[in-house]
């Protein structure tokens, strides 16, 4: 037994004692919550957006029925805008895509109004990087509301911000495209969003303005929308987790159908590189075939897809046992 040589330490004061046990204390404590500010422009908006969705579902039933096709192309161009776009290629370089196409899914996207690529990338990169805490814009652990659109309608959370800026968006500023569409957003948005759907249907069919406005324009805006919020709500909390079962993300049918192949969210959040957002093909996932069509006509390229035996190892190590959406023999 070694001599103690107690005269060569150092003793504790009660001050130091006290600030310790402070420190302890505040290290187990939850993190304070900066108060909650609700920004009112933006509640008045979504009810006043909602209730008007909702005129335009009752006016579907008087609108011609070349507004019924039209109203779904719609739907699928500024969907893709988000699918395609903002989400598979700027946020995630899932793919490459050559100057016609970033055009077009540019427009596509501002017909989808969802704020600029580069802000979206940028909050969506965010989300991926931390996703469910304090920096993730639409951090499930506030619940479904905040996760669905509560998050658009207050103030953010300092951490958003103050991690956001560790997130690279030099790809996104050094392309023009994007530069440009961040330029001149608010005009573009309003033409594309709301006055050319409604133009394209008065002037080749003769739907009146009135109606054109609230179906294809006001209608069709608030489906996607909640399509794509859908996937931050319902897909990180309702489903199986083949991939990993200690994340949040799920695997969610519905979501997959309404939000054009991004209900595969579970496969996502694991290998968020794939360009499919999914370990499967064409199977519900519009998103992917279109990728393929403009691989196909020469506008996409460099398409990034994990192996087989990766995703076998990975289920085997992480997941919950489920394929699929539970199947066990899910689509190809
Ligand atoms: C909308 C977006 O709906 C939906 C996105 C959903 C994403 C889903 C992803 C799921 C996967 C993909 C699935 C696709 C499925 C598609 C299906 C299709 C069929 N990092 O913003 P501010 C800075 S939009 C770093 O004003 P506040 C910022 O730069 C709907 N910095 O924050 C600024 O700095 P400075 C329509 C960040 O004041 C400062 O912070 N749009 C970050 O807290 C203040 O920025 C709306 O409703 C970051 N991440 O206000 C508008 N973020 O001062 C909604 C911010 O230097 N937005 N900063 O310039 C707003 O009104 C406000 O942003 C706010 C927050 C009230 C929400
Ligand atoms: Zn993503
Ligand atoms: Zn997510």
């Amino acid at each position: 037994m070694p001599p103690r040589n107690l005269e060569k330490c150092v003793y504790v004061t009660e001050a130091d004692q006290k600030d310790e046990l402070e420190a302890v204390i505040e290290q187990n404590q939850p993190a304070k919550q900066p108060p909650t500010k609700i920004v009112w422009r933006n509640v008045i908006w979504m009810i006043y957006l909602h209730i008007a969705a909702l005129y335009g579902v009752y006016l579907m039933y008087y609108c011609k029925w070349q507004s019924w096709i039209w109203f779904a192309v719609t739907y699928g161009m500024s969907g893709l805008g988000i699918t395609a776009g903002a989400h598979r290629l700027w946020a995630h370089r899932s793919y490459k895509a050559k100057l016609p196409l970033r055009i077009v899914l540019a427009i596509w996207n501002t017909m989808a109004f969802q704020n600029d690529v580069i802000e979206w990338s940028r909050d969506h990169r965010v989300h991926h990087k931390y996703s469910e805490t304090d920096a993730d814009p639409h951090n499930a652990n506030r619940g479904f509301f905040f996760s669905h659109v509560g998050w658009l309608l207050v103030r953010k959370h300092p951490e958003v911000r103050a991690k956001g800026k560790r997130v690279n968006i030099d790809d996104l500023l050094a392309d023009p495209v994007l530069v440009f569409q961040r330029k001149v957003y608010l005009p573009a948005m309003i033409f594309t969003c709301f006055f050319f759907p409604s133009l394209v249907a008065w002037y080749f069919w003769g739907e009146s303005w009135w109606t054109a406005f609230f179906t294809v324009g006001i209608l069709r805006y608030t489906l996607v929308l909640n399509a794509t919020w859908a996937v931050n709500s319902v897909a990180h909390m309702f489903g199986n987790k083949p991939y990993d079962r200690e994340i949040s993300p799920v695997e969610t049918l519905s979501v997959a159908v309404a939000a054009l192949g991004e209900g595969y969210h579970n496969y996502h959040h694991t290998f968020p590189q794939d360009y499919s957002a999914s370990e499967f093909g064409w199977g519900r996932n519009c998103t992917t075939a279109f990728i393929d069509f403009c691989a196909w006509i020469g506008q996409a390229y460099g398409m990034k897809k994990i192996s087989p035996e990766m995703i076998k190892r990975r289920m085997e190590r992480t997941g919950d046992g489920s394929t699929g959406f539970g199947y066990t023999n899910p689509p190809k």
